[in-house]
């Protein structure tokens, strides 16, 4: 089996962007053999802070965070890093040519109860002309620039599936050698589905759109939409997404009116852009219901964005929905 090296070699990966990959995936065996230690560490449970986003830190995303940030700032090729934890983005070296960008542990309201969750990092290039500007300013770039993202699920097995523009390649962590190691090339997301993934309990806060396709889907196979459809949500986006690559399927975090001056639940940089370069690479669709998600224009790193994203047949009824 090709080790994750060898698979970007063959894909003329240059060897700068090679080694801030590695360097990912240098942190991420450490957070997968955190997590499978859990409570043996001591390290489950919550901080007494809250980040940026108003959420209290997990122990381990802060461990997570730490892990990502210190490995890749002391890349020579990492010009800065922009994390879910962090306030503001994190200058590392002048003369670097990438931008990366995490959620170090998506989903970590799922540690204590043991089950899935994962990491998810995107790429950007650096703006050759280092023109002034905050630091900040050279992130904001659409999910279109990226030049690579991907996710690592730490689940019954840590698995990392990433792309760097050519298609989507499958990885399973072989503890037996500590890498990971190709076992799935070019996956597809089915083009239709019958499973969706949303949380039905903020359904008062959707827009009538939404609220209008779920009722349709809950209307089965005598609903305007012809078929029963099946429902998951694990409160893990990394999961949620995994689970759609392999087997088709449509999951959704809209804008909801709680906090109106919000776009939604998730971020943009981290979880929308890279999640979505991920699913359009294996044939799939991610829009925020009106737009392709790629092509929103960040204002901000921590910008939220509504999702839809899956089987591109399921997202373009969707967006139908929304068009009416
Ligand atoms: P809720 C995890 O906190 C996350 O950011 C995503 O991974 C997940 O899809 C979503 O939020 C879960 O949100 O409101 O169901 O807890």
């Amino acid at each position: 089996m090709k080790r994750l090296d060898q698979v970007l070699a063959s894909d003329g990966t240059s060897a700068e962007l090679e080694l801030v990959i590695k360097d990912v995936m240098v942190a991420c065996k450490d957070i997968a053999y955190k997590l499978g230690q859990g409570d043996l560490a001591g390290i489950l449970g919550t901080t007494e802070d809250e980040n940026v986003q108003g959420e209290t830190q997990k122990m381990l995303d802060v461990i997570s965070n730490d892990l990502l940030k210190d490995i890749l700032c002391a890349n020579p090729y990492v010009k800065g890093v922009g994390s879910e934890e962090e306030d503001f983005t994190i200058a590392a070296n002048n003369d670097g040519k990438y931008l990366v960008t995490f959620d170090p542990l998506d989903g970590s309201s799922n540690i204590d109860v043991n089950l899935s969750v994962g990491t998810i990092f995107s790429i950007l290039e650096a703006p050759a002309d280092n023109r002034p500007g905050s630091e900040q300013e050279v992130f904001l770039q659409d999910g279109r620039k990226q030049v690579a993202a991907g996710y690592v699920l730490y689940g019954p097995s840590s698995l990392l599936v990433m792309t760097t523009g050519n298609g989507v390649n499958l990885f399973t962590l072989d503890t037996n050698i500590g890498e990971f190691v190709l076992t799935k090339a070019q996956l597809q997301v089915p083009e239709d589905t019958a499973e969706f993934a949303i949380n039905m309990s903020n359904q008062r806060f959707w827009e009538p759109e939404m609220k209008q396709y779920i009722d349709d889907c809950l209307k089965g196979e005598e609903g305007p939409l012809g078929k029963r459809y099946n429902m998951r949500w694990v409160a893990s986006m990394v999961a949620e997404v995994h689970r759609i690559l392999i087997r088709g399927g449509i999951f959704m975090y809209p804008y909801d009116s709680r906090d109106p001056s919000k776009a939604g639940k998730l971020r943009l940089m981290y979880e929308g852009n890279p999640m979505s370069m991920i699913i359009e690479q294996a044939g799939g669709a991610s829009s925020t219901g009106r737009m392709d998600i790629m092509d929103v224009e960040p204002k901000g790193i921590h910008d939220r964005v509504p999702v839809v994203l899956g089987s591109k047949n399921e997202v373009a009824k969707v967006v139908a929905y929304h068009s009416k």
